[in-house]
């Protein structure tokens, strides 16, 4: 069907967030004129967006049908799912529906790496932003990390852009043409926006589209683009590397990260806690080999990044048992990544996890039983965690983070490790996954202290 009213040249905005105030930013820089929406009668940002932008046109509340259809183009922030029935009218009648994302893609002439996933993409998009910098590159990092794209924008231009895109930042993109884009694995998550797990991947899936370079994880057939003809392909897992392919291999006794059957630097150097992190390293290796970084440089910035806080981050030692911060880990493949990663010889883990399920299926935690000392659930969900390790191992529930650390530092004998890997979002107890971390780390302090 075609856009009657698209004629006129006003935009519509959607969302009031970080992404919508960028958006609007960038609008009003641009000498464009936009309505801006929010379907909530009273966002939370409403204050602060009045004053930064006296002039706006803000219409709030249910979305109308009118406002979308005199659009020549609609915003969305990727909180709003597309399928909301107004935005689908809209859609059906003609008018374009993008996202930050490809108003970005317009304006940037630089290459572009494109790194999504279930889990890590925060951990190798700064790891991949790190690389550059030691390389000498002017770099710009944003996207789902937490700066919008848009902004990227009011900074001189760089010579690389490395952006961190969620599934909803992917829906609303058409083509985006990255030089090298990555799916670093897919596992259940934001199962209370999509219809089914493959609705989820193939949003994922979308960083591929017309990408020149791809970066697949050997061990994760998901991350795999379905059409790669024509496209350089780059792999990574922690499995011996085959041709164009980052892996490990063992030497003399001593594990290496390796480059097809070159060994690069021993494992144990990278200065990021965990096996998975090896894993991240060898995806940052591969993202950065594949847009022409040094390979010294690269695996000299594995010796001296740390990580990033709240995945699986050292907290404190108190009696032989050692405490980790991973508040970030909000979904079960994440808490499964981080139990695998910590996994020792000897010693056992005390879990603290819980808070809000976003409809996930926890049953797979099992599989990591057998590493566990007993776990400690919390919040709205930890009912649910509790109940998939019944008969298995010791379960107590607790109604604060503080009640939870003493359980758990109770439990664990020297040797173990605390760690609070929820597997679920925070926002029935805080602001979100930092302000959960940040209260971990202050309790464990006190009771270890
Ligand atoms: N809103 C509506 N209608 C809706 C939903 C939201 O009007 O149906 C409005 C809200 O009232 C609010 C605004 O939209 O005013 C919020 O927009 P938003 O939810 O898109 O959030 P932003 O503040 O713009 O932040 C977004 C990302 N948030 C989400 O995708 C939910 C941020 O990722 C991202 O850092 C930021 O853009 C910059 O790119 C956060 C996130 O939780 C960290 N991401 C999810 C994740 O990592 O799992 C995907
Ligand atoms: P994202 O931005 O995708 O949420 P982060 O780098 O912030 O990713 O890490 C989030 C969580 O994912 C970590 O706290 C950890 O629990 C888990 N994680 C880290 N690396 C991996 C990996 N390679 N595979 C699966 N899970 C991982």
């Amino acid at each position: 069907m075609v856009n009657l009213i698209a004629q006129s040249n006003v935009i519509v905005l959607v969302g009031m967030g970080m992404t919508g105030q960028s958006a609007a930013r960038y609008l009003t820089n641009s000498g464009r004129r936009f309505v801006w929406v929010d379907t909530r009668e009273a966002p939370p940002a409403l204050d602060s967006v009045r004053s930064q932008f006296p002039d706006a046109n803000i219409e709030l509340g249910d979305l109308k049908e009118d406002t979308l259809l005199a659009a020549s183009e609609i915003i969305v922030s990727p909180g709003v799912p597309l399928s909301n029935p107004m935005i689908q009218k809209a859609v059906n009648a003609g008018v374009p529906v993008l996202g930050d994302i490809e108003l970005f893609l317009r304006e940037v002439k630089a290459p572009v790496i494109a790194i999504t996933g279930s889990n890590a993409k925060s951990t190798v998009t700064t790891l991949v932003g790190e690389m550059a910098k030691a390389a000498g590159k002017m770099v710009l990092i944003g996207g789902n990390i937490g700066v919008p794209v848009l902004d990227l924008l009011q900074q001189p231009a760089a010579e690389l852009y490395v952006l961190e895109l969620s599934s909803f930042q992917l829906e609303s993109v058409n083509k985006l043409n990255a030089e090298v884009s990555t799916v670093l694995n897919v596992s259940e998550d934001h199962m209370d926006r999509y219809d089914s797990f493959a609705q989820y991947y193939m949003a994922k899936q979308r960083v591929y589209f017309g990408a020149r370079k791809v970066v697949i994880n050997r061990e994760d057939p998901l991350t795999s683009p379905p059409l790669a003809e024509g496209v350089q392909q780059f792999s990574f897992g922690l499995n011996v590397p085959d041709r164009n392919g980052f892996g490990v291999i063992v030497k003399g006794g001593q594990e290496y990260l390796a480059f097809e059957f070159k060994a690069l630097m021993p494992s144990a150097d990278i200065k990021m806690p965990g096996r998975h992190n090896i894993a991240n390293a060898l995806a940052a290796l591969a993202l950065g080999h594949a847009v022409g970084l040094p390979m010294e440089s690269m695996l000299q910035t594995l010796t001296q990044f740390p990580g990033l806080p709240h995945r699986c981050q050292w907290v404190a030692e108190n009696g032989g048992v050692n405490f980790y911060n991973d508040s970030k880990g909000t979904n079960v493949g994440a808490t499964l990544a981080a139990l695998k990663g910590l996994q020792k010889d000897s010693g056992k883990i005390v879990l603290i996890a819980g808070g809000v399920g976003k409809g996930a299926d926890f049953s797979s935690l099992k599989d990591a039983a057998a590493g566990l000392r007993s776990v400690v659930v919390i919040g709205q969900d930890g009912a649910q965690i509790a109940a998939q390790f019944e008969g298995l191992l010791p379960t107590r529930s607790a109604t604060t983070m503080q009640e939870a650390v003493e359980l758990a530092a109770q439990q664990a004998e020297a040797g173990d490790d605390v760690l609070l890997s929820p597997a679920c979002a925070s926002f029935d107890m805080y602001k979100g996954f930092e302000d959960r971390g940040d209260h971990f780390v202050r309790v464990v302090k006190e009771v270890v202290a």
